[in-house]
């Protein structure tokens, strides 16, 4: 498959190439192991260059089409877009990418834009690994901004908090409504937050929502001193509201920059993500020893039939290892 794939032909920005280049890193094949490590070590210079947006909420709330009115936004300001889906509970590759493209109708046919749907759950070292790798590939291909939409349900945020400069949390319009299934932990992942819907009959709500939501801020402590999170409000399908939303996310973007702050999240950001590599390999690598899973079903039903304690088994299956 490599052979198809040139460096050159990626930063040029031919995007069935950089479609090919992410199949490829996606690949669970062991044949193309090597070759996706190869054109990612060619790639590494060639990256950094991008804004990367995480945006999160909760399923329905308008992440979508937040991102077609956003993308086409940047787009007339003469920016290029990759987006990119997260979605570790989809069950078979691009679950929601069919609603998706009707939600991007117009991202999705431009020629500045890039969307990509959310890996294949299962893939090797998890879908959000393989995304951390489609945004170096993707800035290699020349776009400007990557937003990476993640359902806000879980685990996922917290992984693409950690691969992104920015996380945007969209909200929905109605006091009480406005934190019901957000959990706490990811309110403070939260850059900015923004209630989407703010239109029509909603308008009020959205009102009590973003003043419900403030009061949930005012128990955190904010990221920096200099930078408040703020609540926005918008209308993602009426367009309305959403230049604002950017205008105060590149102001917060330009200001990390010019801080070097964005350089040194960026620097942790890697080293962990070195170490969660370090860790999968290793947990990867214990699994594939000789005996290890035929031990670990034998403690297991030893375990279910009560002769033996759980550290019992757990030593059963550590020892000699
Ligand atoms: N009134 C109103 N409806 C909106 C707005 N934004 C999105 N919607 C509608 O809300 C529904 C869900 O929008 P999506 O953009 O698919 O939401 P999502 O968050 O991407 O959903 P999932 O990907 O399924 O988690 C659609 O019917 C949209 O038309 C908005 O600003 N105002
Ligand atoms: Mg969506």
């Amino acid at each position: 498959m490599s052979t198809f794939l040139s460096l050159e032909e990626l930063r040029s920005g031919n995007r069935r190439t950089l479609s090919k280049a992410i199949t490829l890193i996606e690949s669970t094949r062991e044949v193309d192991r090597d070759p996706a490590q190869k054109l990612l070590s060619e790639v590494m210079p060639h990256t950094g260059g991008s804004y990367r947006i995480g945006i999160s909420g909760v399923p329905g709330v308008g992440k979508s089409t937040f991102i077609e009115s956003l993308g086409m936004l940047l787009i007339a300001r003469g920016l290029k877009v990759a987006v990119l889906a997260v979605d570790p509970s989809s069950p078979f590759s691009g679950g929601s990418i069919l609603g998706d493209k009707t939600r991007m109708d117009k991202l999705s046919s431009h020629s500045d834009a890039f969307i990509r749907p959310s890996p294949t759950a299962g893939s090797l070292g998890g879908v959000t690994q393989r995304t951390r790798e489609s945004i170096l590939l993707c800035e290699a291909a020349g776009y400007d901004v990557i937003l990476i939409e993640t359902v806000g349900v879980g685990q996922s945020e917290y992984e693409v908090a950690s691969m992104t400069d920015l996380f945007l949390l969209l909200m929905l319009p109605g006091a009480g409504d406005a934190l019901q299934g957000i959990k706490r932990g990811i309110l403070e992942l939260a850059d900015v937050l923004v209630v989407n819907k703010s239109d029509g009959d909603n308008r009020a709500r959205a009102e009590l929502a973003k003043n419900e939501i403030m009061q949930g801020l005012h128990y955190l402590q904010p990221l920096h001193d200099d930078i408040s999170v703020d609540v926005l409000m918008c209308s993602a399908l009426n367009n309305e509201g959403v230049e604002e939303v950017w205008d105060h996310v590149s102001g917060i973007l330009e200001k990390l920059k010019a801080s070097k702050r964005l350089e040194s999240k960026r620097r942790k950001q890697t080293l962990s993500w070195v170490k969660s590599l370090i860790e999968q390999q290793v947990l990867h690598a214990f699994w594939n020893i000789g005996d290890v899973q035929a031990d670990y079903m034998k403690a297991i039903t030893e375990l279910r039939a009560g002769k033996t304690t759980p550290m019992q088994a757990v030593e059963e299956v550590l020892k000699n290892k």
